[in-house]
């Protein structure tokens, strides 16, 4: 007892049977006998793929229970799990209920044996065969996309004329890949085209030209491609890639249009979906050969000049004007070179490159600047003087020409241009005062102004007429040629031979003669320049006084006032220390006829000046200094019209002056003969 109730503790004995052949018998454990109690017993069937079963019972006997709950047998194939049956066949299959036969279409099933631990009655089982039988797919599930042909154990897909069985040995599509298209120009359709191109079809043309041309295509304009529900290009799909470029997805009815050039290869993708829906596409294709650009350098001269090159062109490069081409590998400048337009459509000109020409510091300007911001081709240099004490004279603006010379804009002409003295400025407001009767002038009222002294001690005052020029009177040289020159003062403590302008010689007039018949005094043509030995610095101090314009030979108008200035003796003392200065009229010849020199009898002519009033006059030291009047014309400048001549020894009315006006012509011929300086470059 405690046995059986130990057994019943336990899950049945079970096992599994393996069936591999293609048919094959199999029955309950001791069939045709009873069969034993609390036991389980699987038998797997198993067929090739491409096979189905069958199974057939041909006996069956198990104890019958509600819902065959303690006895049955049960079927598993194709995915279900059949219900547990059980009871008895009595000769007719029609009245049992359980069916005799199952089918399945897939290669495998499983039939399990149940019974429990006691049986009231003896029941012998079941006893079945199988058989392996052919599924015919065709029918079940057509897998083919045109013709199914079922056979024993399978199927085989073929497809209607023209089309290749694709990989998966179930779709139909065309042959139309891996086509290759090597000529200049051509066409490439989609399958059928114009009609409808074939379904489930993966296309792939290459079109593939020598390297160094590029490829051009060119939709037709009936292009057909199926779109999707939505519209988009996922149904079937054109594509096209070329290099890094890429086209597409197209689709729809329109042609694209494509205006790149390609490179040398392009790839067409064309796939379709499994409807075929579409006309198609046509595309035609060209090809030109890899342009090179048409200009290899800035500002290169190309040789020949073509409107486009290709390439295996070659060209000989040049500059153009103003530029030199240069090797920067050899570092070294060439007439030209030879280039070549290589199959990427590029020059072989890397290491070359046109620079400008050079035109180097444009020359320093006397008492000027430049002002540059590159000294190369076309760029400008423009001087400018040091105003206001000069002005330029002549060309302000050069350029820089491809002859690598600096010209005058618009012009070949590379004379440089002048920076000339100003003349006449003075800083003098209307503060006036006498000479003799007059009153110290401050820096700047006569910058003209210089204090003479000759070898031999004579004193007296010059005008500075130019940058390297002084006017002054003859008749201080009587004694010594030599004299120092101080200028750009009106203080004369402190002077010192330094300080001094160095005079490079004395001109006098060629016609004084000082003693003319030997006794009387002649100071007829008193007048003399000094050329200084280098030109003088300009500045608020120092600077000249104007000459009379050409043509001023005629007297004075008797009542023009104008200002003497000088070193010379005052009414207090006989050698002030600063510049005095006094305005004086010019006044009548009678007035200076009439004074009185002392029993002697100087000559008088037109070519002197009569000026001065009683109380207010130039004097002894201040001979050889200048009469200025104001320009009518420039009312800002003053003219130097005339030079202390002299005058009786008692000082303070009136006093004669050289005429400058005069002698224009020997002075302007004088300073031009002798009007070079030696570190000067001469100039056109
Ligand atoms: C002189 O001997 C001199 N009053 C200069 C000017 C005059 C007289 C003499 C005019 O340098």
């Amino acid at each position: 007892m405690w046995l059986s109730l130990f057994l019943l503790l336990l899950p049945p004995a079970s096992s599994t049977i393996s069936l591999r052949d293609l048919q094959g018998r199999f029955a309950t454990p001791d069939y045709p006998q009873g069969y034993p109690n609390d036991m389980s017993q699987t038998w797997e069937i198993k067929v090739p793929s491409g096979y189905g079963i069958q199974l057939s019972f041909t006996y069956i006997d198990i104890e019958p229970s509600a819902n065959c709950a303690y006895d049955n047998v049960q079927i598993q194939a194709d995915e279900a799990l059949y219900p547990p049956s059980c009871g008895s066949w009595t000769g007719d299959w029609k009245k049992f209920h359980f069916p005799r036969e199952y089918h399945t279409s897939g290669n495998w099933m499983r039939v399990t044996f149940r019974s429990d631990f006691s049986n009231e009655e003896r029941y012998t089982g079941f006893s079945a065969y199988y058989t392996a039988v052919d599924v015919n797919e065709c029918e079940e599930s057509n897998p083919c996309s045109h013709f199914c042909n079922n056979h024993i154990g399978g199927f085989l897909c073929t497809c209607r004329p023209g089309y290749v069985l694709q990989e998966n040995q179930r779709l139909c599509g065309v042959r139309c890949s891996g086509e290759i298209f090597t000529r200049f120009k051509g066409l490439i359709t989609s399958p059928n085209y114009p009609e409808h191109y074939a379904e489930n079809s993966k296309c792939h043309y290459t079109i593939r030209i020598e390297q160094g041309f590029q490829i051009m295509l060119n939709f037709t304009s009936h292009f057909n491609i199926e779109r999707d529900a939505f519209g988009q290009c996922t149904a079937d799909v054109l594509k096209i890639t070329s290099g890094q470029k890429e086209y597409g997805p197209f689709c729809g009815n329109r042609a694209p249009v494509i205006r790149d050039h390609l490179s040398n290869v392009v790839e067409i993708h064309f796939s379709t979906n499994g409807e075929g829906e579409g006309t198609g596409w046509k595309i035609m294709y060209s090809s030109t050969a890899k342009q090179c650009p048409v200009e290899i350098l800035e500002h290169n001269v190309l040789q020949p000049k073509n409107s486009d090159y290709d390439y295996k062109d070659s060209v000989r490069v040049r500059c153009e004007s103003g530029y030199e081409l240069h090797d920067n590998v050899r570092n070294q400048y060439i007439d030209s070179a030879m280039v070549h337009c290589q199959k990427d459509g590029t020059w072989n000109s890397s290491w070359y490159s046109c620079r400008p020409v050079d035109c180097g510091n444009p020359m320093a300007l006397r008492n000027g600047k430049r002002n540059v911001t590159s000294t190369v081709y076309q760029f400008l240099n423009t001087y400018s003087c040091d105003e206001p004490y000069y002005k330029l004279e002549g060309n302000a603006i050069f350029e820089c020409a491809a002859t690598a010379d600096w010209v005058a804009v618009g012009t070949s002409d590379g004379t440089l241009p002048n920076c000339k003295p100003v003349c006449g400025r003075t800083a003098i407001s209307d503060d006036t005062g006498r000479v003799f009767g007059g009153k110290p002038a401050r820096l700047g009222y006569f910058p003209w102004q210089v204090r003479l002294r000759t070898y031999d001690g004579k004193v007296g005052g010059g005008a500075l007429v130019s940058d390297g020029w002084i006017l002054t009177a003859a008749h201080l040289f009587d004694g010594s040629r030599q004299t120092t020159v101080h200028g750009g003062i009106v203080n004369l403590q402190g002077l010192s031979p330094e300080k001094a302008l160095p005079v490079e010689d004395a001109f006098l007039h060629p016609n004084y003669r000082p003693q003319a018949d030997g006794s009387e005094p002649n100071f007829e043509h008193d007048v003399a320049l000094v050329k200084l030995r280098a030109r003088a610095k300009l500045g608020a101090n120092l600077s000249p006084v104007c000459l009379p314009a050409a043509g001023e030979t005629s007297p004075l108008r008797a009542g023009r006032l104008g200002y003497i200035t000088g070193w010379g003796k005052t009414e207090v003392r006989d050698r002030p220390i600063f510049l005095q200065y006094a305005e004086v009229p010019v006044v009548g010849m009678d007035k200076c006829r009439g004074l009185d020199y002392r029993g002697k009898r100087p000559r008088f002519t037109d070519n002197m000046v009569c000026a001065g009033q009683p109380g207010t006059d130039s004097c002894q030291g201040d001979s050889g200094g200048p009469f200025v009047l104001r320009d009518l014309r420039h009312p800002s400048r003053h003219v130097v019209r005339g030079i202390v001549s002299f005058g009786p020894q008692q000082c303070g009315s009136y006093g004669v002056y050289t005429h400058v006006g005069r002698y224009l012509a020997w002075i302007v011929k004088t300073m031009r003969e002798h009007g070079s300086w030696e570190d000067e470059e001469t100039r056109a």
